[in-house]
């Protein structure tokens, strides 16, 4: 059956989905980048459970609801963005094409989304800023074992209009993740390669892995952006966040790159958003595992404000810089208001647990 099988796209215009996005860019990145990017950690079991997890909740629409006009739009920080798919940050984008940080910004610009840069990012913030114009931009904080020097970073973002600061905290070390081990075997280091031997040289040597919950008063005594904390795993620890005062938590597990083994983003959702509901003001977003539009309305419907997105943006970057990006937000996109016109859904406040069928079957 050749003809019903799939083929690996040549060019964007050629995928339809975030799979195909994902063949395509791994025939265009470098085998240290690929490793890099796609990799997890230990034997890659959350890494795949994040993604099969979702194919497991099964959907249960509504009909004769009238659909026709069908609004994606979310307020964060009483700005109006398009959709509630944004960017997670990730490291180093210049492994995936050549302005890196600087696309992916202006593609979040145009796209009317969030965008989250990493503090291992290969542009500097001021670039990622121009690029970015207006746009609504987070930063995700490293702590420098020299705090002086994570406090002037800080001060900085201020001045250049990141309106928060996202604290991630399932990386005091980085992951065991042995495809980077792998694909160095034999070989001289090459530049890419060489910069991301330099990222796990910070893990290791600068970034600061004593701190304890304390840091959120450092953090709020330096600064008045608001804090959000990425990667929560546990109730208890969701609950110590919203006692501490932070405005919101990013629930996921780093994509499968740090523990392996812990359960996917979608599992530690359910009973953090249920022990989190009555928190007005508290944000709860989900990161890991998003490929399709309905990925996202069954985050949504488990609690999740809104989700981000890890891998699809850099599988994006790496097939056309800006253009593939914007593809990547387009195809989301577009499924997902498939998926809530099908759902007979208008308003992503409308989604919720009741369009996720429970029954088991019985047994005959
Ligand atoms: C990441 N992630 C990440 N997270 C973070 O807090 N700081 C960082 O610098 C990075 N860097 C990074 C690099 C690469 C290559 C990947 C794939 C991921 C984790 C990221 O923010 C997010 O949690 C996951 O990518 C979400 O999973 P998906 O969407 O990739 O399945
Ligand atoms: C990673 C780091 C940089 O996942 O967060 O590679």
């Amino acid at each position: 059956m050749e003809k019903l099988e799939k083929k690996i796209p040549r060019n964007l215009n050629e995928c339809f989905n975030i799979d195909d996005i994902e063949k395509l860019a791994i025939t265009k990145l470098s085998k240290h980048s690929l490793a890099y990017y796609y990799g997890g950690s230990g034997d890659e079991i959350t890494l795949r459970r994040n993604r099969n997890i979702f194919n497991k909740i099964k959907l249960y629409p509504k009909v004769l609801v009238n659909v026709s006009e069908t609004d994606t739009s979310i307020i964060i920080q009483n700005r109006k963005l398009a959709m509630p798919i944004f960017f997670a940050p990730a490291a180093m984008h210049r492994l995936a094409c050549p302005s890196g940080e600087k696309d992916s910004a202006k593609a979040a610009f145009e796209m009317n989304t969030l965008y989250c840069l990493s503090t291992h990012s290969s542009c500097t913030p001021s670039e990622v800023a121009a690029a970015n114009k207006n746009g609504l931009r987070w930063y995700q904080l490293y702590l420098n074992k020299n705090r002086d020097i994570s406090k002037k970073v800080i001060l900085k973002l201020e001045e250049l209009g990141y309106s928060a600061i996202v604290l991630t905290v399932d990386a005091p070390v980085a992951g065991y993740r042995e495809r980077d081990h792998r694909a160095r075997i034999g070989e001289e280091e090459l530049s890419d390669s060489a910069s991301i031997i330099a990222n796990f040289g910070f893990f290791k040597n600068i970034q600061d892995s004593s701190f304890e919950w304390e840091i959120i008063d450092w953090l709020k005594s330096i600064t008045k952006l608001e804090i959000y904390i990425k990667g929560i795993h546990r109730v208890d620890d969701a609950l110590i966040a919203r006692e501490k005062g932070v405005k919101g938590i990013f629930v996921g597990n780093h994509g499968g790159r740090q523990l392996d083994t812990v359960p996917s983003a979608l599992e530690m959702l359910i009973p953090i958003a249920k022990a989190c509901k009555d928190f007005k003001d508290f944000d709860i977003f989900l990161d890991g595992g998003i490929r399709r539009g309905v990925d996202v309305f069954k985050a949504l419907a488990f609690g999740a404000k809104a989700v981000f997105i890890g891998r699809p943006l850099l599988w994006g970057l790496a097939c056309g810089g800006e253009q593939g990006v914007k593809r990547v937000f387009e195809i989301l996109m577009s499924e997902f208001i498939t998926c809530m016109k099908l759902c007979g859904v208008n308003k992503l406040e409308e989604i919720n647990e009741s369009y996720i069928f429970k029954e088991k079957l019985p047994k005959f």
